[in-house]
């Protein structure tokens, strides 16, 4: 009789596991504690979305595949944790394409699950057919398509661990409608095994110490601070090591919050819009010391002028990138925590560069980040100094992509990790605003900032129907030159102004807009109502859209010109 009973139970509990593909993927979500997915249904994503429907899941409808993805990337950097995209096959997916391309780009982990067509008719330009493994191939760090509904549990944990280890970045599963309805067993198995993919986290201790060594017969050294520390959380390890070793910092557009940026050892943002003295000590440098950054090209300037004196020592989690645009005597690849903390352990002999420290303080001190005001006018940089100084830099803030962006990572000085987003390596337009509602969803109680040029916000603003429904207190802040500022000013400077196409001549009421929307809108376009539009807009108890109308001509300076190095910088003071 117990026997009897005990196989009734074994019977009863794989039945139990046996489900459709659809109630697999989302009792795996549950498995993988996803809190929240992004996405838009469509007919091949139907019985996965039933599936959403019936369990309960929280799901945020998106008014764009395009605005969904960005807002999982928005959550993904501030919250740490991998978000999570359901779209539909076809222009659901193609829709997603560049948000994927974005994360890849600047290493966010994703797992977006596209529904694809039956597998019967895979291949005969069904209905809303894409191949979106061949188009999501070289941008996707893996992508699947589910054949058999037995191996989705497996490819779904697999996902979650290639999204989140190693350099984390976007997986994409592709579910064909025909496997999301199949029953199949569920097997959640607690672990992967994937020989071919074991990210190396822990240092060789014999690389470190040659860095240790370095660092001690160094006169100038530098360290370049990618996100990579960001995405190892290594932020209180670097504060350690800098301290001990006395090791100025520059961080990368995407490094910024790694190193707090009121700190006398930080030298600011380094590359095109970065700091002189951040530029000048990396050109200067005797010890360059990149630690999750890649040498990209906005970084570097001109790589034959760059850094010419260095012994370069290169630090990061992906192989890939040592040694692919600079040539490295130090690599060590590894997780930059694990890295840093090996390096503060192995404590070395502090190097002779005290006097390097304070010339990089007077440069520091000589070349500020400056901008003129204007009584008549907003400048930009003013605007977001403004915002800067009444949040106490308390708050997370995401941008677009343009001169706005720079100036934001110029003038909002950042203290703690995780409070930037930004979309780094692939510029997209479009991405401030979304993913400022991912950052909201995943720190409910922090304000959260998006500044947007009056182009970008145009390119996504269908989210503010998102932001009406979920009424979330994002604060909207338009950086209004009523142009392509940053195309503008390229054709200014190096196209002899020929404005082809980049001074916008009508523009949307932005204020009637939000309004149609049930958000608060509000127009400034007067110094002196500044200070107190700010206020009013940081004290709103709910989502607030500000056009501010600022300087049009307004340059992002200091920079490095196209092809130049990064001593070469132009607009170094006021001119
Ligand atoms: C999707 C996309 N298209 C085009 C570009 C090229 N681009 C870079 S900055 C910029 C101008 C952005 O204008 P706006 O959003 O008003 O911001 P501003 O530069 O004025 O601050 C353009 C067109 C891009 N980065 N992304």
């Amino acid at each position: 009789m117990s026997t009897k009973l005990r196989k009734n139970e074994v019977i009863a509990s794989f039945e139990k596991k046996m489900m459709t593909g659809s109630s697999m993927l989302v009792e795996a979500l549950k498995e993988e504690k996803v809190e929240v997915i992004f996405g838009y249904p469509g007919g091949a994503i139907l019985p996965t979305f039933d599936e959403i429907y019936k369990d309960g899941i929280r799901h945020i409808l998106a008014r764009h595949e395009q605005g969904a993805i960005h807002a999982a990337e928005g959550y993904a950097r501030v919250s740490g944790k991998p978000g999570v995209v359901v779209v539909t096959s076809g222009p659901g997916a193609t829709n997603v394409v560049t948000g994927i391309a974005d994360a890849m780009m600047d290493s966010l982990p994703l797992v977006v699950i596209s529904g694809q067509v039956s597998t019967a008719v895979i291949g005969t330009d069904a209905f809303q057919e894409s191949d979106v493994i061949g188009i999501t191939m070289p941008i996707t760090k893996h992508n699947y398509q589910v054949r058999d509904v037995n191996e989705l549990p497996r490819i779904i944990k697999e996902a979650f661990h290639i999204a989140t280890t190693g350099r984390p970045g976007p997986v994409l599963i592709d579910l064909p409608k025909d496997v999301s309805l199949e029953t199949g067993l569920f097997d959640y198995s607690k672990e992967v095994n994937l020989p071919g993919y074991q990210p190396t986290i822990m240092p060789n201790k014999l690389q470190i110490r040659k860095l240790v060594e370095a660092v001690s017969s160094a006169k100038k050294p530098v360290m370049l601070v990618g996100a990579g520390v960001l995405h190892a959380k290594g932020s209180k390890e670097l504060l350690e090591y800098a301290e001990q070793q006395q090791i100025p910092i520059a961080t990368t557009l995407l490094g910024l919050g790694a190193f707090p940026g009121n700190h006398e050892l930080f030298l600011g943002m380094a590359g095109m819009h970065g700091t002189y003295a951040a530029n000048m000590a990396i050109y200067q440098s005797d010890l360059l010391i990149s630690m999750g950054s890649r040498f990209d090209d906005r970084v570097t300037g001109n790589l034959q002028k760059f850094a010419p004196n260095a012994k370069v020592a290169h630090i990061d989690i992906d192989p890939a990138e040592i040694g692919k645009n600079i040539e490295t005597q130090i690599p060590i690849v590894a997780d930059a925590k694990e890295a840093l903390k090996e390096l503060v352990a192995q404590n070395g002999v502090k190097g002779q560069n005290s006097v390097w420290n304070e010339d990089l303080k007077q440069l520091k001190q000589e070349f500020p980040l400056w901008f003129t005001e204007d009584p008549t006018v907003i400048k930009p940089q003013q605007l977001i100094e403004r915002i800067y100084e009444k949040t106490n830099g308390e708050a997370i803030v995401t941008t677009d992509v343009g001169q706005h962006q720079m100036w934001t990572a110029q003038f909002f000085k950042f203290n703690k990790p995780n409070r930037w987003v930004t979309s780094g390596g692939l510029g997209t337009m479009g991405f401030g605003f979304p993913a400022a509602i991912g950052a909201q969803l995943a720190e409910p109680n922090t304000p959260v900032i998006a500044f947007m040029g009056d182009a970008g916000f145009q390119m996504t603003l269908q989210e503010l129907s998102l932001l009406q429904e979920l009424r979330l207190p994002v604060k909207l802040v338009i950086v209004n030159n009523a142009s392509l500022g940053m195309v503008r000013q390229w054709q200014q400077l190096f196209f002899e102004e020929r404005y082809s196409n980049s001074l916008v001549p009508v523009q949307p009421d932005f204020v009637k807009l939000a309004e149609a929307y049930d958000i608060k809108g509000m127009r400034v376009d007067n110094v002196a109502d500044l200070d107190r539009a700010v206020e009013e807009m940081l004290n709103h108890d709910g989502p607030v859209l500000v056009d501010f109308r600022v300087a049009q001509k307004e340059n992002v300076y200091p920079m490095v010109a196209p092809g130049a190095g990064l001593h070469e910088m132009i607009g170094v003071k006021p001119q």
